[in-house]
């Protein structure tokens, strides 16, 4: 009998990457603390993760953001003289934009506006795989668009879908905001299931005696990287934002042969839309439950200090700035000359030597390298061991 092979054609049809002019204000001396260069390259990173190019940026030093446009006069007509040049489809503004702002700037440069709260928003709902995490990420987008539904949602969708735009249903939003209030609520309902169903799971897990620790840290620092170096387990570790929304739990080895559940969960950043956090509520309470925290710092990053306070005011935010909490701080091999050959010992000793760092409970790692996991591991079970003495 003769096969018959069908040949399925299929055309994959990419959707072409809108191109991204970005836009920030530096308003002077009590900003110091995040230089606008910096911030702009985080920008970066957040559109690049939301999937569009970018073509551009532009800053203005000014005192206070223009409340009718953002940027002055000036310089909005100098991003307009350069769509042409530049072709950008998007502007993305590294602050939150009123619905007043956003207006004004679709009128005056025609393609979408997005601000970084927005484009924070995006990349949750992209990478939401869970019903928890997609329940919670459309809670914050709706709490987004509430104070927004002034009409330029229609305008929007004149200018095309892609960042920004997707969202807990656009008919909706067209509709009106009674509608948008009705599903937050439902929404809200609904997550409250979801934490009911958490707590009993922790509440289980508590009984078990296992000590759990919690991992957190700034997007993009290696905390997925760290929990799958400790525990050979398969997480998905990329240089995106926001890699990570979904809590994963892990059971790791520890070096009295016990064992330790360790959890890795969403990542912090700066200037987080309000609305996340609270959205997120049920899956940060997994952090409240810890019996201590992993705090993963990016070493090697230049704003590691900045990325650290915000981390602080963060778990302040959450009630648990108080939880006993080891500090890993991670790709230090991302800083050594390359000239010289180096391992394990010789790397971690250089840096203790060189950086005379003497906080308590705070080890130098590489996840890739898998350096200085012993000796965390040994941090946590004393911390853990001096936790369960009090
Ligand atoms: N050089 C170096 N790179 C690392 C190290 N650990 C992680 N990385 C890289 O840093 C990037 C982010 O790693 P992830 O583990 O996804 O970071 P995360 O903190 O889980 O990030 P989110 O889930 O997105 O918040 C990836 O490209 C990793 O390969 C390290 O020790 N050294
Ligand atoms: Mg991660």
């Amino acid at each position: 009998m003769r096969t018959r092979f069908i040949v399925k054609e299929t055309i994959k049809t990419a959707p072409v990457a809108e191109k991204a002019v970005l836009v920030a204000v530096d308003t002077g001396p009590k900003q110091r603390s995040w230089p606008v260069k910096e911030s702009l390259d985080e920008l970066e990173q957040l559109t690049r993760t939301a999937g569009a190019s970018v073509v551009g940026r532009i800053s203005q030093q000014i005192s206070q953001p223009s409340k009718s446009s953002y940027i002055g006069k000036g310089k909005l007509e100098e991003l307009k003289a350069m769509k042409e040049e530049a072709g950008y489809t998007l502007v993305v503004f590294d602050d939150e934009l009123t619905a007043l702002q956003q207006r004004n700037l679709e009128n005056a440069l025609e393609v979408k506006i997005i601000d970084r709260a927005a484009l924070i928003l995006d990349i949750f709902s992209k990478h939401a795989r869970t019903r928890e995490g997609i329940l919670q990420v459309n809670l914050a987008q709706s709490e987004y668009l509430l104070p927004r539904l002034a009409g330029q949602w229609s305008h929007l969708e004149r200018l095309g879908g892609g960042i920004g735009t997707r969202g807990p249903g656009e008919s909706q939003i067209e509709t009106d905001r009674r509608l948008v209030k009705q599903s937050i609520g439902r929404l809200k309902k609904q997550i409250e299931k979801v934490r009911k169903h958490r707590h009993l799971h922790r509440k289980h897990r508590r009984q078990s005696g296992v000590p759990v620790v919690a991992l957190v840290g700034y997007t993009n620092t290696g905390k997925s990287s760290l929990l799958n170096a400790l525990s050979k387990a398969n997480i998905l570790a990329e240089d995106k934002l926001f890699a990570t929304l979904d809590p994963t739990t892990r059971r790791v080895k520890m070096p009295d042969k016990g064992i330790a559940l360790m959890s890795d969960t969403v990542g912090f950043i700066r200037k987080l839309p309000p609305g996340l956090v609270s959205a997120f509520r049920a899956t940060l309470e997994e952090l409240k439950e810890a019996d201590i925290l992993l705090h993963v710092v990016d070493f090697s990053s230049p704003t590691a200090a900045d990325q650290c306070q915000t981390v602080e005011q963060i778990l302040e935010q959450l009630e648990i700035g108080d939880k006993p909490r080891v500090t890993a701080l991670n790709k230090i091999d991302a800083l050594l000359d390359l000239t010289t050959e180096w391992n394990e010992v010789s790397a971690i000793n250089f840096f203790e030597n060189s950086t005379q760092l003497r906080y308590p409970n705070t080890v130098f790692v590489s996840a890739e390298k898998m350096w200085g996991l012993d000796n965390l591991k040994e941090t946590i079970a004393r911390l853990l061991e001096e936790h369960n003495d009090t």
